[in-house]
C-alpha cells in the first residue's frame, strides 16, 4: 500500500506550523478516532435498531433528533474532551456550548451528523466541523465570544462523509487533502491529495421546491441554468442529494455550486453559518472557490448567534460569481 495514511500526514504537516505544540495534531487524531466509530455504527444503521430512528424530541434547531445524532454528538465530544486541549465545544445537537477544559487553547463547532433524516433511506450523511483558537484567557471558563468568531479565524476545518465510503476531507489552511477509509484495517489513507475545484463546472445543487419562494434574483439564475447555449455549457445539470456534505463533496471533485438560499418562510436561509457554511467556506477558498450569502463572502460574517442561519451559495468562483450577479440585479 502506497499511500500515506492520515495518522502519517498530520504528523508530517505539522511541520507547516513551526514551535507547534500538536495540539492542532492531537485534535485532529480525535475527530480520525471518533469518525471510525460513527462509521461502523452509520454503516449498519439498518440492522442497529437500538440506534435507527428519532429520540422523539426535537433539537435546538427544531429538528427531530435521530438516535445516531446524539450518538455522533457524544462520540465526537468525549474524543475532543480526551485531547484536554479543547475548552469548548458548540454542537447543532445542543442548546447551548459545552465547557470542557478550561486550560485548552482550542474550540470546536460542528454538526455531528448532518443529513441525518438521510439515515433511514441509506442516503450519505456527514459530519463537518470547525476549530479556532480560543480568544478568551487560557485558564478561564470558555465564553460564547470564543465561538463567535469570523470564519477568516478558523484554524482548522473539514467533514467526514459517510458514503459508499467514509472519507475525511480537511484543511489546515494549507490546501485541501481527502482521505479514504479502509474499515478492514481501521486506517484512513491519502486518497484526494491537494483537492480544487476543477475548472469546467455544470452542477447545480438547490431544493427547488423552494424556487418559487426564493428571490427574483435566485430563480432568474436557476432560469439561467436551464437555458440551452452550447457556448457557456448550458443546460447546467440539477443534482440534489439533500445530504449538505454529498452535495458539497460532489461539487469539489466534479465541479458546480450548491445553493440554500433565504425564501419567504425561512428569511435567513436553513444553514447554519458556524457549524456549516464557515467550515465548507474555508474548504471551498483552499480548494479555488467562493462561498457567499449572494452579496458578501461567509467567511467574513461577524456571527451573533451560536445557532445563526444564513443565505448560502458555494462551489465555483464563477458560478457563485454568476448567481450574484442576478442577485444583485433583481
Ligand atoms: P431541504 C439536512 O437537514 C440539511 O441541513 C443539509 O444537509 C441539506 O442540504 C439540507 O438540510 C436539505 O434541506 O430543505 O432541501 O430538505
Amino acid at each position: 500500500m502506497n499511500f500515506k495514511t492520515l495518522g502519517e500526514f498530520i504528523i508530517d504537516r505539522q511541520k507547516d506550523f513551526p514551535g507547534s505544540s500538536g495540539d492542532l495534531s492531537r485534535i485532529l487524531s480525535a475527530i480520525r478516532l471518533a469518525s471510525k466509530i460513527v462509521s461502523q455504527q452509520v454503516n449498519k444503521a439498518g440492522l442497529a435498531r437500538h440506534i435507527l430512528g428519532g429520540v422523539g424530541r426535537e433539537n435546538v434547531q427544531g429538528e427531530a433528533q435521530q438516535k445516531l445524532d446524539v450518538y455522533a454528538d457524544e462520540r465526537f465530544i468525549e474524543a475532543l474532551n480526551n485531547r484536554g486541549n479543547v475548552c469548548g465545544i458548540g454542537s447543532e445537537e445542543n442548546d447551548d456550548f459545552i465547557e470542557l477544559n478550561k486550560d485548552g487553547k482550542y474550540i470546536i463547532l460542528m454538526d455531528p451528523l448532518d443529513g441525518s433524516s438521510n439515515i433511514d433511506v441509506n442516503v450519505s450523511i456527514g459530519t463537518i466541523f470547525s476549530v479556532f483558537k480560543r480568544v478568551t484567557e487560557i485558564g478561564e471558563p470558555v465564553a460564547l465570544e470564543d465561538f463567535l468568531q469570523p470564519g477568516v479565524e478558523q484554524v482548522a476545518a473539514g467533514y467526514v462523509l459517510y458514503g459508499s465510503s467514509t472519507m475525511m476531507v480537511y484543511t489546515t489552511g494549507n490546501g485541501v487533502n481527502g482521505f479514504t477509509y479502509d474499515p478492514g484495517i481501521g486506517v484512513f489513507f491519502l486518497s484526494h491529495p491537494d483537492m480544487t475545484f476543477p475548472n469546467q463546472s455544470k452542477i447545480y445543487s438547490m431544493n427547488e421546491g423552494n424556487l418559487m419562494r426564493s428571490s427574483k434574483g435566485v430563480q432568474n439564475y436557476v432560469k439561467y441554468c436551464q437555458e440551452v447555449d452550447k457556448e457557456t455549457n448550458r443546460p447546467h445539470t440539477g443534482r440534489y442529494i439533500g445530504s449538505l456534505v454529498a452535495d458539497f463533496h460532489r461539487n469539489l471533485i466534479k465541479g458546480g455550486i450548491y445553493m440554500y438560499p433565504s425564501t419567504d418562510s425561512a428569511p435567513d436561509g436553513k444553514l447554519r453559518l458556524l457549524y456549516e457554511c464557515n467550515p465548507l467556506a474555508f474548504l471551498t477558498e483552499q480548494a479555488g472557490g467562493k462561498a457567499s450569502n449572494g452579496k458578501e463572502r461567509i467567511m467574513e460574517i461577524r456571527p451573533t448567534k451560536l445557532h445563526q442561519r444564513v443565505p448560502y451559495f458555494v462551489g465555483n468562483t464563477s458560478m457563485v460569481e454568476k448567481v450574484e450577479e442576478f442577485i444583485a440585479k433583481e
